[in-house]
């Protein structure tokens, strides 16, 4: 099984599937395709990615000569494919719940999304500060996040129980939240905390770091 992702300083995508092949151990191969830059000539990134497949996005999950292409359906489909491994929670109700907010984080917040590109290593303060100010609708999507982080089971834990799926697609956010430096609630940094503290939070983190350095 290989999983295609992009920078890990830079790709939010790429990030949650990651996340969780690396965070429940599942048997797959990395291969980091990096995003080509203006003054390339040629647009690596595309021409690889399209070759693969034509939507010409990271992530992608390649198993038995399939392609699987967007981040949602290949954690979907990595469930169906190691059932044991409880990608999802076990309880009905917190999986309904996984799913919900894993579904909401996948179309909604394009605000946050839109002008604050996750930059792992990068100190955005500044930018932050007037973002913040200017845009009602990123503060909007900020509050809801919080409203979603503040409803987990316990407060020292993960949004569904054990870290899911949920999870894996929540942590774009806390880098943004930590990079931009948007001021949270107590119970949001607790959640942050949390999934900093994650072994394949941290993992990824390292792998964005030496790609800096590098
Ligand atoms: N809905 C897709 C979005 C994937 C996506 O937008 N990936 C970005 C990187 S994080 C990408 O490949 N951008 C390169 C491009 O658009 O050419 C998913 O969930 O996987």
């Amino acid at each position: 099984m290989h999983l295609y992702i992009g920078n890990k300083n830079l790709s939010s995508w790429s990030m949650r599937v990651w996340l969780v092949c690396t965070a429940f151990d599942l048997p797959f191969e990395e291969v980091l395709v990096r995003f080509s830059t203006p003054d390339q000539a040629e647009n690596t990134f595309a021409q690889t990615m399209q070759s693969l497949h034509s939507n010409g996005k990271v992530p992608a999950l390649v198993h038995d000569d399939h392609v699987i292409w967007d981040s949602l359906a290949i954690c979907e489909y990595l469930a169906e494919l190691f059932p044991a491994k409880h990608l999802w929670p076990e309880d009905r109700m917190l999986r309904a719940r996984a799913r919900c907010i894993s579904a909401e984080m996948h179309s909604s917040f394009t605000s946050l999304r839109n002008h604050c590109p996750m930059n792992i290593t990068a100190n955005l303060a500044q930018q932050g500060q007037v973002l913040w100010s200017s845009y009602s609708d990123l503060r909007q999507d900020v509050a809801r996040i919080e409203q979603i982080w503040a409803e987990r089971p316990q407060p020292e834990g993960f949004l569904c129980g054990h870290f899911s799926i949920a999870d894996a697609f929540y942590a774009p956010v806390v880098s943004r939240l930590i990079s931009y430096q948007f001021a949270v609630h107590p119970s949001s940094q607790q959640y942050m905390h949390t999934m900093l503290a994650h072994p394949a939070v941290r993992l990824w983190i390292q792998g964005a770091r030496a790609e800096i350095v590098a």
